[in-house]
């Protein structure tokens, strides 16, 4: 059965609403914000270290990306008519604006959001949140990189290209020191002759 961890207020309504479009069946667990802090509670916490909503559990199935739930979900039907085929002549329009919600705009809408609540409470709540957001990030990341060679397991895919330019960033912001698996991916996924190539070309 499908198991859908959501948070009051947050993208794990997505997920909802998506299972009804597809009438999959699935469970809810609820969790509660902390009234003051907005943040997640430890029931979040104990389902997965980065305490985010949504979660989705499906067998051995656990992502916590809503866009890959998005594509997961409507892996497991057919006949249904919300993802247009690779054939189709708007099907990267599609890709594009499925990857421009978390890519591009939340980092503006949910920076507007802290900002409005360090200005009513007068605290540091960016530099703290962000502080946090990105130890837990990094920590998922140095997970993953400690078990698998790459991204998406044993072999080079296109994850891998997508993470490498933010996980760059950061290193040059010298934010990588506690990750030292993280480091050692990006020393040898910039070996790659292709990246090398991409370099003297960009
Ligand atoms: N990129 C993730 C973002 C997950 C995320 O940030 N969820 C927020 C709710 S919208 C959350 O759980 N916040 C609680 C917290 O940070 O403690 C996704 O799209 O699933």
């Amino acid at each position: 059965m499908i198991t859908v961890h959501h948070l009051n207020n947050s993208r794990s309504q997505r997920i909802i609403w998506l299972l009804e479009e597809l009438k999959l069946p699935y469970d809810v667990v609820q969790h509660q914000r902390d009234p003051v802090s907005q943040l997640a509670p430890q029931s979040l916490k104990d389902v997965h270290p980065l305490a985010k909503a949504p979660v989705l559990i499906n067998g051995d199935i656990t992502l916590v990306e809503s866009g890959a739930m998005i594509e997961y979900l409507l892996d497991q039907q057919d006949s249904h008519s919300l993802r247009p085929t690779k054939s189709d002549a708007n099907y990267y329009d599609y890709l594009q604006w499925l990857h421009f919600a978390e890519g591009s705009l939340s980092l503006p809408v949910i920076t507007s959001l802290l900002l409005g609540f360090e200005k009513r409470s007068g605290d540091q709540a960016i530099d703290g949140y962000i502080a946090k957001e990105l130890a837990l990030d990094l920590s998922f990341i140095d997970a993953q990189l400690t078990a698998y060679p790459f991204f998406a397991g044993n072999s080079f895919s296109a994850a891998d290209i997508m993470m490498t330019f933010l996980l760059e960033s950061a290193d040059k912001q010298a934010l990588l020191a506690p990750y030292p698996n993280v480091v050692k991916y990006l020393s040898k996924i910039q070996q790659r002759s292709a990246y090398q190539e991409s370099l003297k070309l960009g």
